[in-house]
């Protein structure tokens, strides 16, 4: 007998810094929860951002959050939004460099994972304004690792970065979701 698996709230972190930035987020989204074990939660406003790291002169990115849940696996999950990076054309040759399309699972329920391949919570996510904002703005309670992510955001590095986010009425007026 076949079991199935219980519905887990994770968190997923999109950016774009190449090509036509918005659409590609748009369409992402789309194709992120085009699956019968993912159902899109929340949505945040798309959020324009200093580039973090990586060569210098890259453009600005867009940047966004969404909530799903989802009966994948991590590791499912994982491929997936891969699956999704490459239907965008994403090639990965130097680290940190300009993207059409990342896809980055912040986090998966309370799982946690040391391992490189899939490293959960995201390591980086704690200290990026550019992931924490846009979560506060989808979810003002949310909290990381116990920790608020709006003070989260409002103390990391790159929130002088942030220099445009969309109305969130209006996003979540308009978001593919449902309660
Ligand atoms: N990987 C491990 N854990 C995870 C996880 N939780 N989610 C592995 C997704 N992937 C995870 O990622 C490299 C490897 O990380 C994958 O093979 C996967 O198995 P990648 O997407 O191929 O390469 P990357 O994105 O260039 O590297 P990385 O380390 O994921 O970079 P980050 O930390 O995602 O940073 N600045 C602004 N303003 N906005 C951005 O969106 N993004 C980055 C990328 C840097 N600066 C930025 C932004
Ligand atoms: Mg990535």
């Amino acid at each position: 007998m076949s079991t199935v698996r219980p519905m887990v709230r994770a968190i997923l972190a999109l950016g774009s810094n190449l090509g036509e930035r918005q659409g590609t987020l748009h369409s992402a989204v789309a194709e992120l929860v085009d699956l019968p074990e993912v159902r899109l939660q929340n949505v945040s406003p798309v959020v324009t951002t200093k580039p973090v790291g990586g060569p210098a002169g890259q453009p600005d990115f867009l940047n966004m959050v969404i909530a799903i849940d989802t009966r994948l696996s991590p590791e499912e999950l994982l491929a997936h939004c891969q699956a999704v990076e490459l239907a965008h054309h994403r090639i990965r040759e130097v680290r940190w460099a300009a993207r059409t399309l990342d896809v980055d699972i912040i986090s998966y329920g309370d799982v946690h994972s040391d391992d490189p391949v899939l490293t959960l919570p995201h390591p980086r996510a704690a200290e990026r304004a550019f992931v924490l904002y846009p979560w506060s703005l989808m979810d003002p309670n949310a909290t990381l690792e116990g920790q608020s992510v709006a003070d989260l955001a409002a103390s990391a590095a790159d929130m002088p970065g942030i220099t445009h986010a969309q109305d969130i009425a209006a996003v979540q007026k308009a978001a593919p979701f449902s309660e």
